[in-house]
């Protein structure tokens, strides 16, 4: 494999942490050495590479396998990427480290395990009373499952935990594997 490249899969539900712990660890990786880092945050995925797509168990698999082929595709060229779909079904995430191990690409797969009942605490959206409500049909954790991943290389819960903590946990794990 390629010094230094490889798939970072965040995993978890709406409002666990996700993206925000996807961005800290790319700024740390630029400023700590220029890395050629890609994000592929949920968010931006889905205005982008999956518009168009839903919420339904065949659109999140499409979106989740998309973002695994082209995570794939850029580390395979040397680079590294940090996705952060919330990806909820076991078969696609493994899909994501087949394509990867096909490839020879290093993959790293972190549950961000903040439990749902945190995640709707803080509901900084407001996604999950409108789900509540049954105004948002098939939404992960309520209406629509998170299958828990068996073996992620790390699994972090945010709850009372700042940023800066849970991302050492994080830098820690891409040091390990030669990623930093
Ligand atoms: C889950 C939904 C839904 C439903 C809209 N279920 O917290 P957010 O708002 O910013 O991030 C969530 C995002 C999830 O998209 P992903 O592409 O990551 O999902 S998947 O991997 O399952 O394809 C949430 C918002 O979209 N959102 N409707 N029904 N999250």
């Amino acid at each position: 494999p390629l010094p230094g490249a490889g798939v970072v899969l965040f995993t978890g539900l709406s409002g666990s942490g996700k993206s925000t712990l996807a961005r800290h660890l790319r700024d740390q990786l630029v400023e700590a050495s220029d890395h050629r880092v890609t994000l592929l945050d949920g968010d931006v995925v889905r205005h982008h590479l999956s518009k168009g797509l839903g919420f339904s168990a065949e659109d999140r698999q499409t979106n989740v396998r998309r973002i695994g082929w082209v995570a794939t595709q850029i580390a395979s060229h040397g680079g590294l990427t940090i996705c952060s779909p919330i990806a909820p079904f076991e078969v696609d995430r493994q899909e994501i480290a087949a394509m990867c191990a096909e490839n020879g690409v290093q993959f790293l797969l972190v549950h961000v395990a903040t439990p749902l009942e945190e995640c709707e605490r803080r509901d900084r959206k407001g996604l999950y009373a409108r789900a509540r409500a049954g105004e948002i049909p098939d939404f992960t954790g309520i209406s629509s499952p998170y299958e828990t991943p068996a073996h992620p290389d790390l699994r972090v819960d945010t709850t009372g935990r700042t940023i800066e903590e849970v991302g050492t946990e994080v830098w820690d794990l891409l040091a390990a594997h030669g990623l930093t």
